[in-house]
């Protein structure tokens, strides 16, 4: 049966329920529920798991609270089809100082001339460049998603695949120096199908991705050139990845992963292509932007500005080799014998031909470590079940851990692998990782 209380709530949600001295608003107000039992529960044991659990998959991180914050503000009511200066609706005053705002520190923080921060996701960004580049059946050249590319460079499953002719390269044998992208393959294929766009970028390659060779591919064939940067973009925001920025036409990329912003996405494009991007993100592809997000990308993109986002990018670099090192100590081989970026991609046949990367994942899982099997280059098993693992180190990094932790961390999955199937030695190995996190709270740990 109902009670006053939830009646109140329902005929009020507007607050006033803090007004007449209930618990609710305060805990609201406190940033510790949202007044929904239901859904607090569900809030307070993911922030519990956050918290308890390491948080190791390569396109996570912990946002701030201040980017929390943003993107549970007022701004989610208002409805803002179009830009800064030209709505379709009134009452957009603020929303288009706070766009403008994000638009202004985006540019700023990777030199670029014009920028668009209404994608809602990393997909949405390709498909608006794409949108505005191409002609439905056009030719694309991009990393296969097998190689470590994306679903949106030429899946056949995804949009992309199925609009456009994606001519897939991927990467060198595996040897000394090997399983780093082919560029002679690259090259060739450019000079043979002459793509009018080539797409770099990649969500598991675990070495730097320089565009410029891309651009002088591109070039040569008279393609244009996309730089997915979803994955890297903090790295460049803090300068220890190359900028494509000013090389590629346009670059793509997520403000959640390294950026540590909000979820969500971005484009970054030369003014000449700046009509053509803006209308193909709206209103070709999007309708309403979400403008709470966008706020929370103006808060994140003014932390990166910030001097110490270099040094948090440098130690997310020094934290994936870290963690790379004590891994292959562990006995455990990684896709080109290590990393230059946030994540490490652990081949698992060499250690157990019989573990597949679901089964790893899990058996991480049940010890408190989140992480996400993925392909390796010519993987012999499906997606679905992989002979891989990925894991990034750019949440953890924002929790203040690093080396030392990375080493123990690596030591841990080590150890997780091995006891797979022993229900007390994975529950010993869950407290530790217990213990390792209590000391490294994410910020703003008290709020779900
Ligand atoms: N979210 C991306 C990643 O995990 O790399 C894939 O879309």
């Amino acid at each position: 049966m109902a009670t006053v209380m939830d009646r109140n709530r329902d005929m009020n949600p507007n607050g006033d329920m803090n007004r007449n001295g209930d618990d609710q608003g305060v805990r609201y107000a406190s940033g510790v529920g949202v007044g929904d039992p239901e859904v607090d529960a569900i809030l307070q044991s993911e922030s519990v798991r956050q918290r308890s659990t390491l948080q190791l998959i390569a396109s996570e991180n912990f946002a701030s609270p201040a980017v929390l914050a943003a993107a549970g503000s007022v701004l989610t009511n208002k409805y803002a089809e179009g830009y800064p200066g030209r709505r379709y609706y009134a009452g957009n005053r603020f929303v288009d100082q706070m766009e403008s705002l994000a638009k202004e520190r985006l540019a700023r923080l990777f030199g670029a001339e014009h920028v668009n921060v209404q994608p809602h996701s990393g997909s949405n960004a390709n498909a608006a460049a794409y949108l505005a580049l191409l002609e439905p059946g056009d030719t694309v050249l991009a990393m296969s998603l097998d190689q470590g590319g994306h679903l949106t460079h030429g899946s056949p499953v995804n949009f992309s695949g199925r609009l456009y002719d994606f001519v897939p390269y991927g990467v060198t044998a595996a040897g000394p120096d090997g399983e780093r992208i082919d560029f002679d393959q690259v090259a060739d294929l450019a000079r043979r199908v002459r793509p009018k766009l080539i797409v770099a970028g990649a969500t598991a390659y675990p070495r730097v991705i320089d565009p410029a060779p891309f651009r002088q591919i591109a070039d040569e064939v008279g393609a244009r050139f996309l730089f997915d940067a979803a994955h890297v973009a903090g790295l460049i925001a803090g300068g220890v990845h190359p900028s494509p920025f000013g090389v590629a036409d346009v670059v793509t990329f997520t403000t959640h992963k390294t950026l540590r912003g909000p979820r969500g996405g971005a484009i970054a494009c030369s003014e000449e292509l700046a009509k053509g991007i803006d209308k193909a993100v709206f209103p070709g592809l999007q309708g309403g932007p979400l403008e709470h997000v966008i706020a929370a990308k103006a808060v994140a993109f003014g932390e990166a500005l910030r001097p110490s986002f270099k040094q948090y990018a440098a130690a997310i670099v020094a934290n994936a080799k870290a963690l790379a090192a004590s891994l292959e100590s562990e006995g455990l081989r990684l896709v080109s014998g290590g990393t230059d970026n946030h994540l490490v991609l652990v081949d698992l046949r060499p250690f157990d031909e019989e573990l597949s990367g679901k089964v790893a994942q899990e058996a991480l899982e049940a010890a408190g470590i989140v992480a996400n099997r993925n392909q390796i280059p010519g993987d012999p098993r499906s997606p679905f079940v992989t002979s891989g693992l990925r894991l990034g180190t750019a949440a953890q990094t924002t929790t203040g851990m690093g080396e030392p932790e990375m080493e123990t961390i690596g030591r841990l999955i080590g150890r997780a692998l091995r006891s797979r199937g022993d229900e007390s030695a994975t529950s010993a190995i869950a407290d530790d990782v217990a213990g390792l996190c209590q000391k490294f709270p994410p910020p703003g740990a008290e709020r779900p």
